[in-house]
């Protein structure tokens, strides 16, 4: 099924009544606030949403908030972004498609679970991790299916070739277990995402921004080589969840030395961050040479975040998603973790504009109407400080950073250095997909 590409028009989005962008005398629905960035050789860009995502609700207390989605799409609708992207309405995934990594007995539970219903379910829940971080709420299935639609399409995307990069905001859930819930993720989008990418593409790279560790896509590809896992993260065995992603947790069997963790303290800042994510990144591409990248884009690392402890600005976070950019593979981004809802829609409006080649300024747009834009007060501006005061000490010496940047390279010693890592044998049946991987791979190696 090909996602349904969308025709621009705010109605569509879910845009309506009260929440209509406000356009003044002086401004028109195709005047673009967002300009092109001259000289770069622009890629072609898809946009995948489905604002039926965003109604959902954890519960009152629960951190996560869907609606933030809502004021992502508003800020990127405001400055104009859609009209340097294809912009699709994404479909839900089918059982079928989520059973390509999650349990026949997950998927039932997840599939009948309600709120009303939620007592006679009482004894599984244990069983699949539901509580209080994966709670049971109204649509709980639909929302599921949703963000994962939109993560395979964005994926088959790729794979066909219109696109060079792919978004999707909603997506992201990087702790979703095989059989279980996680830290707020029920079904793991990402790595349906990437089996599908396995089809056609010998190595995937997976890079992990979000504060806290992918534990469960590494997980998912522990033990095989065709998937290198990835992540910055603030690491506390005790104290920080989900407690796992040292830098001595490197994979297992096949997979081994294919894991990378980069566990950090809190308060790292800017210049610390992005120079330690460069001096990382570029070898580790250089030695696994993807064919395509994965970036969980969790916008909890960012200074300022309810439930993050780092002191990041907006454009850092930004310029590690251009370093990976500026390689020129396929690229995948999603969202992930991030509390501060006005924080978190800069953040992935901002990206999305450095995904299409354009400069947005710092200024909100007039077309960004009530009642969005007061929740940017008192400053409307996309890029507040956030980080810049420090609000955790940083824990993070140069020594300790540099430390941990050196066992990396130890792990990549073990891969035999550029342009090595070649994949002569057909991989091992890799969650029971080998017919399909099989003959694309064989003509992967013969190009
Ligand atoms: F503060 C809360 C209020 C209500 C419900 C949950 C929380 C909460 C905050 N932090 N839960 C957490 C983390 N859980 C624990 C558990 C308590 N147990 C003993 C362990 O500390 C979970 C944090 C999940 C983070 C998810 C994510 O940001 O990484 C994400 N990425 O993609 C989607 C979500
Ligand atoms: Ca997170």
């Amino acid at each position: 099924m090909s996602p349904t590409p969308i025709v621009q028009t705010y109605d569509t989005w879910g845009v309506s009544g009260n929440a209509t962008i406000a356009l003044d005398s002086k401004t028109t629905s195709s005047m673009p606030v967002a300009t092109r960035i001259a000289g770069r050789p622009t890629k072609k860009v898809s946009y995948h949403h489905n604002p039926l995502a965003e109604n959902h609700h954890f519960g009152s207390s629960h951190p996560m908030k869907p609606w933030r989605l809502t004021l992502t799409n508003q800020l990127v609708l405001g400055y104009g972004l859609q009209d340097y992207m294809d912009c699709y309405a994404t479909r839900a995934a089918t059982e079928d498609e989520l059973r390509e990594f999650h349990t026949d007995d997950y998927l039932e539970f997840l599939q009948r679970v309600t709120p009303e219903n939620a007592d006679s379910f009482a004894q599984q829940m244990p069983k699949f991790n539901f509580g209080d971080d994966c709670p049971v709420f109204t649509g709980i299935w639909d929302f599921c299916t949703l963000y994962s639609g939109a993560s395979l399409d964005a994926a088959k995307k790729l794979l066909n070739g219109q696109s060079d990069i792919a978004i999707n905001w909603s997506g992201g859930l990087h702790h979703a277990k095989k059989s279980e819930a996680s830290g707020f993720c029920y079904i793991n989008d990402i790595v349906l995402a990437i089996l599908q990418l396995l089809r056609h593409h010998p190595r995937v790279l997976y890079i992990d921004i979000d504060v806290h560790h992918g534990d469960g896509v590494e997980q998912a590809f522990f033990s095989t080589d065709r998937v290198m896992t990835l992540s910055f993260h603030k690491y506390d065995k005790d104290n920080f969840f989900p407690g796992t992603g040292n830098w001595d947790d490197i994979g297992g069997g096949a997979g081994k030395h294919y894991s990378l963790n980069v566990p950090l303290r809190d308060g790292i800042d800017d210049e610390n961050y992005v120079s330690l994510f460069k001096s990382i990144v570029e070898p580790v591409i250089e030695t696994y040479r993807p064919a395509s990248i994965v970036l969980q884009c969790g916008a909890d690392s960012l200074g300022a975040d309810r439930l993050g402890c780092f002191n990041l600005n907006i454009r850092a976070h930004g310029a590690c998603v251009e370093f990976v950019k500026s390689f020129g593979l396929p690229l995948l981004l999603v969202g992930g973790g991030g509390y501060t809802p006005r924080n978190v829609s800069r953040l992935w409006c901002y990206e999305t504009s450095i995904a299409t080649d354009t400069e947005v300024g710092t200024e909100l747009p007039p077309q960004l109407g009530d009642p969005f834009r007061e929740y940017f007060a008192p400053e409307y501006v996309l890029h507040p400080k956030l980080g810049t005061d420090g609000r955790y000490e940083n824990k993070n010496s140069r020594k300790y950073l540099e430390t941990v940047r050196q066992r990396i390279m130890e792990q990549l010693r073990y891969l035999g250095g550029a342009p090595g890592v070649q994949m002569q044998e057909v991989p091992p049946d890799l969650l029971g997909c080998q017919s399909e991987l099989e003959n694309p791979l064989k003509e992967d190696m013969k190009a």
